[in-house]
């Protein structure tokens, strides 16, 4: 086979790592261009339009191997996609210790601050099928594979810290529970239907989890603005054999942002793949994702300490209670090449670990370290898929492994056996010094028994806490995700059982979500009940940036050139990227008679699309921007999606023809020339706009103005 081998840098031009991983992934590159056309035997083909045939309107003859072929090839150009997870999107990048970890870990990739370790990471939503849309309603697979020098440590993540359920023996059920029903595979990518509620009405256990689900976390603004968690509870041990227990953790340097129900719901049909899309623009402009690694550590002898079982996946360690301790730094800096041989043959694994880190006896993790390797040998067709470029670790294979569906080394010699004499007993295991793999000698003195511990049976403490942790935004947005998805379910005794079930969780939830799907307020509550409040749960808590927010500027002929130079120019200075809107595509005249391109029109772009929405002056081009429904329509969903507005001049008056005017002018501040209200700001009759330029992004680094009541 001949690789392509021109220089992988210089294409990737932004990419500057002389990591591992990209020089193994170069080595098989293939570049079609200037060359002629094969067939997969390597012969030139002269015709790919015509098939053979018995006179030219006659039969197609089988005598016809580049037909055959080239067919053949399509037919079978599909693999089943992931039982779970299966839209996704990766890219590449790259993680740094900040500090030597030799306390808590052996693992290499965490000693040294100036080792770069190759990552790949998959994000995925976990119900709708490969071509669902990416804004539903549902939990964001985060994974990621780190190749390191010891061989690939896999952390198959999600941005929710705590799982449906305790044990893994009940994945099936969950799962089967909240994909589309089997009779009619009616409804697509959503858990708003009658078997998911269903199964949580019966599976207390849930609790937790779907309080999560019906947050803003699960309808993320973008991958790059969300949180990933291990979830499950995994070990630190040391070169002297201590061992912690930990959970890991992924911080954005974004913040955490989610997108309104409405909003994410007109997403799907609007660009369903807005998510991946934010990606990878994000990447391609060099506006790298970047999330910080944390650890949450619990020593050994404080394993009980808690009043909840550390081994429940049903639980988080608050913060407040066992700090994170930030100790990398991820960025992702390089979108595939290929979609199918990256990111869909991608194969993740819990049970891919290396020395210093070990596994812990949560009854979830432990059914999970069998299911990723076995999902594989259907999905990619075989137990050779760790030959696949992506999945390839970064240090050599030597065992005894042979033979197999589409077995790609060739193994010479006779021996494929150990002990053996023939090849002085090699390959040989390592010791533990020369970097052998050693499981944690945990004692373990118990009875064969299947059963549940009495330490999981607390399913709702940690619900009410998530609960207690929300700004009053947030739990508007529960209440009504409850409502919409609830309100969903055909069955009347299963929504009455939800209220029942959620008033253990929140009296005050339960009853408002009981008004409005129908049902009878909770029966037997405690309105009383107080419980923990935990403020590192709440996104209003995270950080607040405008960098790589979007904005949309709208323009006609006789639009004021010099506020829309500038305003772009201090929005990019920002970080903040915009783009020009008109009523049709391509170059719009200015007051001053310079030109602008509109990159977008009414009909490609949404109010949807964008952070925030800046209307600048210009006689001519208000006049005719008012003339358009659709404006003024862009107009009123950003602002009641509570989205920063800025206006300029004539631009200011024309937002009294929208819901803006609907503000209280009790709301108001005015500070000279410029009108705050809400995230809405204005401006008249100003030579110097800086203050302006500088307000607007003080909003949008605000990300939302709830106080118009979205
Ligand atoms: Fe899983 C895929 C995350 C529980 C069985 N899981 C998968 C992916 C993520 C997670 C992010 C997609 C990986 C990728 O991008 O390719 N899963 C989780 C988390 C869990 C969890 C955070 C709870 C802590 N999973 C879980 C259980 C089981 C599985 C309990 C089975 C016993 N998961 C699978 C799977 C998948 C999978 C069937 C489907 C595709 C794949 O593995 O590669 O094996």
């Amino acid at each position: 086979m001949e690789y392509y081998c021109c220089n992988f840098y210089e294409r990737r031009g932004n990419v500057k790592e002389d990591i591992e991983k990209m020089k193994q992934m170069e080595k098989h590159q293939v570049d079609n261009k200037d060359q002629k056309m094969t067939t997969n035997m390597g012969l030139k083909i002269s015709n790919t339009d015509d098939s053979l045939k018995a006179g030219l309107r006659g039969p197609t003859l089988l005598e016809d191997f580049h037909f055959r072929e080239k067919i053949t090839h399509f037919d079978h150009e599909r693999i089943p996609e992931r039982v779970v997870h299966a839209r996704g999107f990766g890219a590449h990048g790259f993680f740094q210790v900040y500090e030597s970890m030799t306390e808590y870990t052996k693992a290499k990739f965490l000693q040294d601050p100036n080792i770069k370790t190759p990552v790949f990471v998959r994000f995925s939503t976990v119900v709708g099928s490969r071509g669902s849309a990416d804004t539903v309603r549902d939990v964001r697979g985060f994974a990621t594979k780190f190749y390191t020098e010891e061989g690939n440590f896999d952390i198959v993540g999600n941005n929710i810290p705590v799982f449906f359920i305790q044990d893994a023996i009940k994945f099936p059920d969950v799962i089967h529970a909240v994909k589309p029903e089997p009779n009619n595979e009616i409804p697509q990518a959503t858990s708003a239907h009658d078997t998911f509620w269903d199964f949580v009405v019966s599976t207390p256990e849930t609790a937790h989890m779907v309080m999560w689900l019906m947050s803003d976390r699960a309808i993320p603004r973008s991958f790059r603005m969300m949180e990933g968690f291990g979830v499950n509870t995994f070990r630190f041990v040391n070169a002297q054999g201590k061992s912690r227990f930990v959970k890991f953790h992924w911080k954005p340097l974004l913040g955490v942002h989610s997108l309104l129900r409405d909003e994410a719901q007109k997403l799907c049909g609007k660009d369903p793949d807005f998510h991946r899309r934010d990606l990878w623009n994000a990447i391609e402009q060099g506006q790298y994702p970047e999330y910080e690694f944390g650890v949450q550590m619990i020593e050994e002898d404080q394993e009980f300490n808690f009043d909840f079982d550390i081994l429940d996946p049903t639980k988080l360690w608050p913060e407040e209670m066992v700090p994170v301790k930030i100790i990398g730094k991820m960025t992702l800096n390089r979108n595939v090449d290929n979609f199918f041989a990256e990111t869909e043959q991608v194969a993740f694994c819990p049970a891919n670990i290396v020395p210093g880190i070990d596994f812990s006896n949560d009854p979830l993790l432990q059914g999970r370290l069998f299911s990723y390797e076995d999902t594989q040998l259907t999905r990619l067709g075989g137990p050779n898929f760790h030959e696949i470029p992506i999945n390839r670790p970064i240090v050599p294979i030597h065992n005894n492994q042979r033979d197999g569906m589409h077995r790609m080394t060739i193994n010479p010699g006779v021996t494929s056996y150990f002990p053996n004499t023939l090849a002085q007993n090699t390959p040989m295991p390592a010791t533990e010094e020369e970097g052998g793999f050693v499981h944690y000698t945990e004692k373990i003195d118990g009875r064969k028994i299947r059963g549940r511990s009495e330490s999981f049976r607390d399913f709702y403490s940690q619900a009410t806490m998530f609960w207690n942790s929300m700004s009053i935004p947030e739990k508007k947005h529960i209440v009504d995700a409850f409502h919409y998805e609830v309100g969903s379910v055909k069955d009347k005794n299963i929504k009455q059982r939800v209220v029942d079930m959620f008033g253990n969780v929140a009296p005050d939830l339960a009853e408002q979500v009981a008004h409005r799907i129908g049902v009878n307020a909770p029966a037997n509550t405690d309105e009383n009940k107080v419980g923990a409040v935990s403020p590192a749960l709440s996104q209003e808590n995270t950080i607040k940036t405008a960098m790589t927010r979007k904005v949309a500027i709208f323009i006609e002929n006789g639009f004021c050139t010099k506020s829309v130079m500038q305003m772009m120019d201090a929005l990019n200075s920002a970080g903040v990227s915009s783009e020009l809107i008109s009523s049709h595509l391509g170059m719009v005249t200015g007051k001053d008679g310079n030109q602008l391109e509109a990159t977008k029109d009414f009909t490609t772009a949404d109010a949807v699309f964008y952070d925030a929405v800046y209307i600048p002056g210009g006689r001519d081009s208000i006049a005719e921007l008012s003339k358009h429904f659709c404006t003024r329509n862009f107009i009123n969903e950003a602002f009641h999606h509570a989205k920063s507005i800025a206006a300029s001049d004539e631009g200011a008056d024309f937002l009294d023809s929208t819901d803006v005017s609907s503000l209280s002018p009790s709301q108001s501040k005015i500070e000279g020339e410029l009108e705050t209200q809400l995230g809405v700001v204005k401006v008249k009759n100003t030579q110097d706009m800086t203050k302006f330029f500088e307000e607007f992004i003080k909003l949008i680094s605000m990300d939302r103005h709830w106080g118009r009541n979205c």
